[in-house]
C-alpha cells in the first residue's frame, strides 16, 4: 500500500513545525507492506491546493494522511472533518489572510476523513500516545489541506484515503508560551508509526464511541 504522510512548513513566527520534523524523522522507516512517502506542504491559501496534488500524483498515493500543528492541543488530534471555509486567524507565509472564504468554491460544506479514525487514536493510546478523534480541524490552512485531499479523492483520485492529525507543539516550542502543552519529538514520531501501520491494517473503521462537546 502506497501511504504518503505530509507535514506543514513552520509558520506564526515558529522556526520549526513539529509535524515536518516528524514526518522527516520517517522519511527512512520502511515498514512491511508499505511504500511510504513523504512530502512537505506550505503554509499558503494559494499554493496548497496544488501542492498537495503534485504530492498525492507523485507518490500514486492510496492513502494521505496529513500531519499538522496545533498550539493548544494536549493530544494528537485525529481529525473527523474539514470544512469549507477558511477563516484565518494569522497570515500564511505568503502574508494573505482569507476571511470566510470557502477552501473550493461550489464544494460540499464538509468532507468526513475517510481513514480509519476511532481504530487510529485508539491503537495510538495503546501505543502510549495521548489521542482523541477531534471533531474541528479550525479553519486555517490544515482544515482546508483535510478538505482538500478529500476533495481529491472525490474528484480526481478515486479510492484515494485521506485523514489528519494535529499534533502539539514541541516542548522547545511550548517553553516560549508558558502554559502551553508539548509532546516530545520521538512520540509524535512513534505516533506517527502506529498510525501509518494502523492505515494498513484497518480498511473498517472500528465502532467505539468518542463523541465529546467541545
Ligand atoms: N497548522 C496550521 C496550518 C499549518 C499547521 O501546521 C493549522 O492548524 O491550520
Amino acid at each position: 500500500m502506497r501511504i504518503l504522510v505530509t507535514g506543514f512548513e513552520p509558520f506564526g513566527g515558529e522556526s520549526v513545525n513539529p509535524s515536518l520534523e516528524a514526518v522527516r524523522a520517517l522519511a527512512a522507516w520502511r515498514p512491511q507492506g508499505v511504500t511510504l512517502g513523504v512530502a512537505p506542504l506550505p503554509v499558503s491559501a494559494v499554493g496548497l491546493g496544488a501542492a498537495l496534488r503534485a504530492a498525492v500524483a507523485a507518490h500514486a498515493a492510496e492513502a494521505v494522511l496529513l500531519v499538522g500543528q496545533a498550539g493548544s492541543r494536549i493530544e494528537v488530534s485525529v481529525e473527523r472533518v474539514g470544512i469549507n471555509v477558511i477563516d484565518a486567524r494569522i497570515p500564511d507565509n505568503d502574508g494573505a489572510q482569507p476571511v470566510d472564504v470557502p477552501v473550493m468554491p461550489g464544494g460540499p460544506a464538509a468532507y468526513l476523513a475517510t481513514l480509519p479514525i476511532k481504530a487510529i487514536a485508539a491503537a495510538l493510546r495503546a501505543g502510549g500516545v495521548p489521542a482523541a478523534v477531534s471533531n474541528t480541524a479550525g479553519t486555517f490552512l490544515c482544515n482546508a489541506g483535510l478538505y482538500l485531499a478529500c476533495h481529491l479523492a472525490a474528484t480526481q483520485f478515486p479510492g484515494l484515503r485521506a485523514g489528519f492529525l494535529h499534533v502539539p507543539l514541541l516542548p522547545e516550542q511550548a517553553a516560549r508560551h508558558p502554559g502551553a502543552p508539548s509532546m516530545a519529538l520521538p512520540t509524535i514520531v512513534a505516533g506517527l508509526r502506529i498510525a501509518v501501520e494502523t492505515i494498513r491494517d484497518t480498511h473498517q473503521d472500528i465502532v467505539a464511541g468518542e463523541g465529546r462537546t467541545d
